[in-house]
């Protein structure tokens, strides 16, 4: 029984090791269109086919570990199916062969159905699945005593030391199937010669703009340090070389322009804070940077919208989509074809070589990394990436804040003076946060003190010296836009839209 899982477990290592290695040679030679790998072609197509609580508690629970979830997931389970069909293979060779036949049709229909997918990305699940089935038998019949006349085979030892031995190889040629394929070190060689164009008003930090409270988010955030979603189970490696942006769809005239045109436009800065529809009350999921780039407007303009038209679908290398009201990208906005970030060109992980930013709205209608089209059209025709499984369509920033310092369950202890040093960030993009107030137990709400503002698309962070007295406390905030809208304290959900309600956090005053 032990040899018969070992063996299931050798045919699955062996179809992965040889559709690896095949899948990193389809890529290096250029013949792939698609995700030629099967491991990552099923991984993707399932995250595609995420329902949306299944997506809220992967996120919830794993946050921005999902994707690492998701593949111990696809091993745990790939393992069982394994040791089946070696169990399986014992006393019905025949019914494991056909098995692993419907789980490599499987592999290869999920490749097929990725984004830009050609004949050639399939070659890798077909070569895996040749491979495999010739390891089932091999192993069959080297392990099932065959009758009284059988001259031996392999004995259970030998059998379980070669299995560790082929797996270990096989994931030395997976591993090394990716190295061939991985397009990683010759894109980070263009990226290093990359010069990010100078600008003629350049964005600069407000005196004030940080209230100088320790453990507060930094009110500019390194790119090493920001956060990151997207559903790239591996992150796209586009060469600038090779990287087009394309308007298509309801304009006048369709217009492609290359790297180097876009280096050669007149760039600007913006500081515009990101913001993702997933976080939670109180998460994370948000960023402040200075982006630098060419205004989306310019290229629109190039292309002139037709009458109608009412959205840009914007679409990246990966084929993920986001739907943006035509409106956000040709008013006077900052939304920009961006290519750095505080500075530095993007990194592969936020967008490299170019990716959309536009003030005010969440990442998910707007903030496409790796973009290589946009499309003019309109809501009643298309729809991005979200928005059929159970996001809005349309996705404005709701105004609100976080405590960041104490942290909850913090024990705290007062100052000389008595006090302890609330503080954090609030954000309410592209109309500006003009006002936070704090709340201690069920006491009244309390001006903070706010930082400077940059921008109105931008975060502010605000700072209170609360008089602090022992024992155990609650501490509410809450941020109010331009408008004069307080942040509503009814909580929601984020989805379908954004989550609402008022950050709340318990601490021990020592
Ligand atoms: N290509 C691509 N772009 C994308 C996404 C994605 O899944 N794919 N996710 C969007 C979402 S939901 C957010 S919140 C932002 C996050 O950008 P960051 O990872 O640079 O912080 O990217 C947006 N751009
Ligand atoms: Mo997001």
């Amino acid at each position: 029984m032990l040899v018969d899982a070992v063996g299931g477990l050798v045919v699955g290592a062996v179809v992965l090791a040889v559709a690896e290695l095949v899948a990193g040679v389809v890529q290096r030679a250029g013949w792939s269109g698609g995700e030629p790998s099967p491991v990552l072609a099923v991984g993707g197509a399932f995250v595609d086919r995420t329902p949306l609580w299944l997506k809220d508690f992967a996120v919830s629970t794993f946050g921005t570990r999902d994707k690492l979830a998701l593949f111990v997931g696809m091993a745990v389970v790939l393992a069982l199916l394994c040791v089946v069909i070696g169990v399986l293979a014992r006393r019905r060779l025949r019914a494991a062969l056909l098995m692993t036949v419907v789980f490599v049709a499987v592999a290869a229909a999920a490749v097929a159905s990725r984004p830009g997918a050609r004949a050639a990305d399939v070659v890798p699940a077909l070569a895996g699945g040749v491979a495999g089935l010739a390891v089932l038998r091999w192993w069959h019949s080297r392990t099932s005593v065959t009758g009284p006349s059988y001259d031996g085979g392999t004995d259970r030892r030998t059998a379980i030391g070669i299995g560790a031995g082929v797996l270990a190889g096989a994931a030395l040629v997976a591993w090394g199937g990716r190295a061939i394929g991985s397009a990683a070190r010759s894109v980070n060689e263009a990226r290093k010669k990359i010069a990010i164009p100078r600008v003629a008003k350049p964005v600069s930090v407000p005196a004030g703009a940080s209230v100088g409270v320790d453990g507060v988010t930094p009110f500019v955030v390194p790119q090493r340090d920001f956060y990151r979603i997207d559903t790239a189970l591996t992150i796209p490696q586009v060469d600038p070389s090779s990287w087009r942006l394309r308007v298509t769809g309801m304009v006048e005239r369709e217009v492609e322009i290359d790297w180097d045109t876009l280096l050669s436009k007149p760039m600007q800065e913006a500081m515009v804070t990101l913001m993702c529809v997933s976080n939670e009350v109180g998460g994370d999921l948000n960023g402040n940077a200075i982006w630098t780039g060419w205004p989306v407007r310019e290229l629109l303009a190039q292309a002139r919208p037709k009458p109608g038209a009412d959205m840009v679908l914007s679409r990246s290398a990966d084929g993920w989509t986001a739907g943006t009201p035509l409106e956000a990208l040709t008013d006077d906005r900052s939304s920009l074809i961006a290519v750095a970030m505080n500075r530095e060109p993007l990194t592969p992980k936020h967008g490299f070589p170019a990716r959309l930013v536009v003030p005010g709205l969440y990442g998910y209608v707007s903030a496409t990394k790796w973009v290589t089209e946009l499309k003019v059209t309109r809501f009643a025709d298309d729809e991005g990436y979200w928005t059929p499984r159970g996001w809005s369509e349309k996705g404005p920033v709701k105004t609100s804040s976080r405590i960041d310092v104490p942290r909850d369950d913090d024990k705290v202890r007062r100052a000389d003076n008595g006090k302890v040093a609330l503080a954090g960030v609030a954000w309410a993009q592209h109309r500006g946060v003009t006002g936070v107030q704090v709340r201690i137990d069920d006491g009244a709400w309390t001006d903070a003190r706010l930082g400077t503002e940059a921008t109105t698309d931008a975060w502010r962070q605000w700072v209170y010296a609360w008089d602090a007295s022992p024992g155990k406390h609650t501490i509410a905030v809450r941020a109010r836009d331009a408008a004069g809208e307080w942040q509503t304290g009814e909580t929601a959900p984020p989805d379908p839209n954004g989550s609402t309600g008022w950050h709340t956090i318990s601490v021990t005053v020592a």
